[in-house]
């Protein structure tokens, strides 16, 4: 009934009030101090960093002018959680829907927001760029929103380097680290900084919304004293569930309610903490414990920092339950078994892969791929044999069975959907538990929807959408280094549909960046046009997967 009444009223507000909101953003350097403790650089627009925070409504039409300022380096931007409908070219990975905004071009982002709602975030897809800074909150307000509150407060947390991405990964990737060891940040962020003092009034309820801007470590968040209530994750309405902490991965968001105290008799400390079992080791001198506060009285003293027993009774966001009440799809038409590692190449430089193949970028997005090989459109192969490409017919279920075997955990994101996590296995030890299609858990009938979820260390995940998006949509591992080791795979959602909608045409300004930047805009993953199957000259990783497996780097991590 509820789902009835706001599917009614969003229909009502599309035709009633649809705005476009036109913003121009030029990307450049700007000096910033993160932690209070390092000056450097950081990417941000016009002049100013932190980036604003962009909010708008369901129904509404962006359009963001994003001018590369940058002198010598490509630029792209996602809005993480929309689903793009119809605009796949503006979804905004660079080698996957679009071409690279090369120095002095300018590109539209050009979409319209369809029934959906909550928070959502923006970042580079250019690798490592949203870690120097590139990245800000995204919020499509609702004018129905399922549940009361008073105020609404933006709450983003993140990782933070004081060195430049670019050098991080060039030693990151290289064989002088050859246990592919990712760098370890600096410091971790609140709301872009640190020791944060949020003002309240009591007795009243915060909507907080809270985005996981990082690259790389999961946090840990309290308030102490003060409980959660989850009201959304991921742009999906849940049924109410309270808690007192949250575990949040990068990429993932989530709306609680907050409701303060009645009396303003002390002030409470308000922790952000590292989940340091994703860090490989962990230096002396880093502060993994972030101490922000919650002021009701600001001639009151500041609390210390709260301490809990256990991390281990954070809200497990599988349980918890869609407000729209959306059902169990149904059983897959076409299953997808991904086995992760990771290995060393020949080279010496430690890369991740799916089935034995590390995601390498082809010569030509695979979206202009799909729009210009014609009825080979729906054949894999066009699309690389090293880019892990699968084909999907329009209006199949899908499952995504993903096994980890790996020892830490991974925030898997899927662009273009949100899915339905069907099961998710407990953390495993020494031999990863693999998930078994003849003995699993009894599926839950409501299973919680979101678009980036974790999965535990030597276990697996299984995911299942329905594949009614046409669209090329990239899944990847949310730590930009991972993705970095290529860490990924391209699903290709019906083609001809994609290639029989005027919308999802390549448009003009496309095809400009794309020549400015030397890339052919059609052609297979070798960027052959005249015969798509000949995939001479593609990208390929440095040799095979190596026989005997050094699986041995994996298990390093979480030993102590
Ligand atoms: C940002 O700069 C561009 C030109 O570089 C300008 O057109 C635009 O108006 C500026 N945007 C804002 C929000 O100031
Ligand atoms: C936060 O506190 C730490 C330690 O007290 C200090 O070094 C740092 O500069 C502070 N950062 C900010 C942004 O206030
Ligand atoms: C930008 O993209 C172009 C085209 O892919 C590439 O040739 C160039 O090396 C890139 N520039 C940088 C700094 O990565
Ligand atoms: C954005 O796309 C819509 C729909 O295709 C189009 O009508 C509109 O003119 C575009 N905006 C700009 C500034 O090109
Ligand atoms: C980080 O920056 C410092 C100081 O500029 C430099 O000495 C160090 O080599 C850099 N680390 C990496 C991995 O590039
Ligand atoms: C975080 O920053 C935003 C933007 O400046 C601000 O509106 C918000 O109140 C801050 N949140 C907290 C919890 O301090
Ligand atoms: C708190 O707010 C509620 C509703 O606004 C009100 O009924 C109640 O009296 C308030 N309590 C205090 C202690 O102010
Ligand atoms: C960080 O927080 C955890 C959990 O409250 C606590 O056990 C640990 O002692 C804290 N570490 C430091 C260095 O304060
Ligand atoms: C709340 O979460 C707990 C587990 O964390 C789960 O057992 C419970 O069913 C959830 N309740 C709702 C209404 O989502
Ligand atoms: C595919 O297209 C080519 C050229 O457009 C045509 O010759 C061929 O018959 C088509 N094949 C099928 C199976 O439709
Ligand atoms: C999967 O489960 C079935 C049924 O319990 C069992 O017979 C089979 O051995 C299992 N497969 C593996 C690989 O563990
Ligand atoms: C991956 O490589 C291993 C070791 O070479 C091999 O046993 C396995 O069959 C390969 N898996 C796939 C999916 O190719
Ligand atoms: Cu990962």
């Amino acid at each position: 009934m509820i789902f009835a009444r706001l599917l009614f009223i969003s229909c009502f507000w599309l035709v009633a009030a649809a705005e476009t909101h036109t913003w121009w953003f030029e990307t450049g350097w700007v000096d910033a101090n993160p932690d209070g403790e390092f000056p450097r650089k950081m990417v941000g627009f016009n002049g100013t960093w932190p980036l604003p925070t962009l909010r708008v409504k369901n129904g509404d039409r962006v359009e963001i002018y994003l001018i590369n300022g940058l002198e010598d380096k490509n630029t792209s931007l996602h809005v993480h959680g929309i689903f793009q409908q119809g605009t796949n070219q503006m979804d905004g990975p660079q080698m996957v829907t679009q071409c690279p905004i090369p120095p002095g071009e300018t590109f539209l982002y050009n979409f319209t927001i369809q029934d959906q709602v909550g928070c959502f975030w923006y970042h580079s897809h250019t690798p490592g760029q949203y870690g120097d800074g590139l990245r800000g909150v995204f919020i499509v307000e609702d004018d129905d929103f399922p549940y009361e509150y008073d105020q609404e407060v933006v709450l983003s947390i993140g990782d933070h380097y004081h060195n430049y991405s670019d050098e991080l990964t060039a030693h990151f990737l290289s064989s002088a680290n050859p246990s592919g060891s990712e760098p370890i940040p600096s410091n971790f962020l609140f709301n872009e900084t640190r020791n944060v003092t949020w003002n309240v009034e009591p007795n009243t309820t915060y909507l907080l919304r809270i985005f996981n801007t990082g690259r790389f470590v999961s946090q840990y968040l309290w308030i102490e004293d003060h409980e959660f209530t989850v009201v959304e994750v991921d742009g999906i309405y849940v049924e109410k569930n309270t808690t007192d902490l949250l575990y949040i991965t990068v990429g993932q968001r989530y709306s609680v309610l907050v409701t303060t105290k009645d009396c303003a008799s002390r002030n409470y400390a308000f922790m952000n903490v590292a989940d340091d079992t994703m860090l490989d080791t962990v230096p002396e001198d880093l502060v993994l414990n972030g101490t922000n506060y919650v002021v009701y009285n600001e001639k009151l003293p500041l609390p210390d920092q709260d301490r809990r027993d256990s991390l281990d009774d954070f809200l497990d966001d599988f349980y918890l339950t869609p407000l729209s009440q959306e059902k169990l799809l149904d059983d897959a038409d076409y299953t997808i078994t991904l086995d992760f590692q990771m290995a060393q190449l020949a080279n010496g430089i430690t890369y991740s892969f799916f089935n034995n193949i590390s995601y390498t970028t082809p010569k030509v997005p695979p979206l202009l791929t799909a729009l210009s090989a014609g009825n080979l459109s729906t054949n894999d192969l066009v699309y690389g044999t090293n880019t892990n490409s699968f084909v999907l017919q329009g209006g199949d279920v899908i499952d995504i069975v993903l096994n980890n075997m790996d020892g830490g955990p991974h925030p898997f994101h899927l662009h273009g959907h949100a899915f339905q996590l069907i099961e998710r296995g407990p953390a495993g030890d020494e031999e990863p538990i693999k998930f078994n299609s003849s003995d699993h858990a009894e599926w839950p009938e409501y299973p919680l929807v979101r678009d980036t979820v974790y999965v535990n260390p030597m276990s697996y995940i299984v995911m299942r959408f329905k594949a009614d998006n046409p669209g090329v949509w990239f899944f990847h591992c949310h730590i930009e280094w991972h993705l970095d080791q290529g860490l990924a795979m391209v699903l290709i959602e019906d083609p001809v549909a994609i290639q029989n909608n005027p919308s999802q045409q390549i448009n003009d300004n496309h095809k400009q960046i794309c020549e400015k930047g030397g890339i052919p805009w059609k052609g297979n993953a070798a960027g052959n046009d005249v015969n798509f199957l000949d995939l001479s000259g593609q990208n390929v990783q440095f040799g095979s997967f190596p026989n005997e497996l050094r699986r041995v780097f994996a298990f390093a991590r979480n030993v102590d």
